[in-house]
């Protein structure tokens, strides 16, 4: 364990759990086979919410699953040390994660019919919610303070890289019909109907006790309570703390309006519409 980041090509990657072999074998040799369904984010997004409502989806709401597998398991990150040998090893459909950025992601992906589930968020709310988790960990380069942090994330020199670039080229998929592109805020407003929706682009049907089912199973408290999804079997210290971060209570008015210009040069070529944030 180091006070660094694992570099490949340019991305940082923490110290554990990635290796260099395990990355590049994930882009040029994983097959991705047409049936599996891939959770897809930049870190911080709500990747575990989102792998906790597929999971329930596909159980019809019973909850025996995600309480008797680690969630790492269930849909175990493709890139990761763990992850890349239990997928390799399993037959038939796989629910799959990754953080992974578009040029690094498995080639094989852009041949099939493998649908992909692709969360944003505010990346505002994204930088704030990594600063509080990674200065947690020691498995990355410790960033000390939000503002050294931000000028990091800014430069892209955080964990998976920038979220800029991360976030275009996967846009870049959005319009192909196997991609599903989702928002954190859109998700947590409306959670039944978002769940309708994932059910419909993945061909599940519900019934109606069912749906309430994953709706309660996927709940903030009830993941918070779930040991097989808070990841307290690895460390209490990384369990989510109940307070969805505001980056308006932790960004100056400065940072505000450094963040905005930088957004809006990144993203200037996409339709506004697409980030309704404040
Ligand atoms: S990770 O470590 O990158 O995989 O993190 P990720 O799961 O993508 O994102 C963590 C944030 O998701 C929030 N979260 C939830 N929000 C609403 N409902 C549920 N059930 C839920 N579960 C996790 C979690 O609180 C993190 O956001 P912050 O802002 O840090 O609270």
């Amino acid at each position: 364990i180091s006070d660094d980041y694992l570099w490949f090509e340019g991305i940082p990657f923490p110290t554990i759990e990635y290796e260099k072999e395990i990355i590049e074998e994930t882009r040029n040799m994983f097959v991705i086979r047409d049936e599996d369904t891939v959770i897809l984010t930049y870190p911080k997004s709500g990747t575990n919410w989102l792998i906790e409502i597929v999971c329930l989806i596909q159980t019809k709401g019973d909850p025996n699953w995600i309480q008797s597998v680690p969630i790492w398991d269930r849909s175990p990150w493709i890139e990761s040390q763990r992850g890349y040998p239990l997928l390799i090893n399993k037959e038939g459909p796989r629910l799959i994660s990754s953080h992974l950025p578009f040029q690094l992601f498995p080639k094989s992906f852009f041949s099939s019919k493998a649908k992909i589930l692709y969360v944003i968020r505010n990346p505002r709310d994204v930088l704030v919610s990594g600063y509080f988790f990674w200065s947690k960990t020691k498995f990355v380069k410790n960033p000390r303070s939000l503002t050294t942090y931000f000028e990091w994330f800014i430069k892209g020199n955080v964990a998976f890289g920038s979220w800029f670039e991360h976030t275009c080229a996967w846009l870049s998929m959005r319009k192909r019909d196997n991609l599903l592109l989702l928002r954190y805020e859109d998700i947590k407003k409306d959670t039944k109907s978002s769940i309708k929706k994932f059910c419909d682009f993945l061909g599940k049907k519900l019934e109606p006790d069912e749906l309430d089912m994953v709706l309660k199973y996927s709940s903030f408290q009830a993941m918070k309570e779930n040991k097989m999804s808070n990841f307290s079997i690895i460390t209490e210290d990384l369990a989510p703390n109940g307070t969805t971060r505001d980056w308006k209570n932790h960004f100056t008015v400065a940072q505000a309006e450094d963040f905005d210009k930088v957004f809006q040069e990144k993203m200037a070529g996409f339709p506004p519409g697409l980030f309704p944030w404040e």
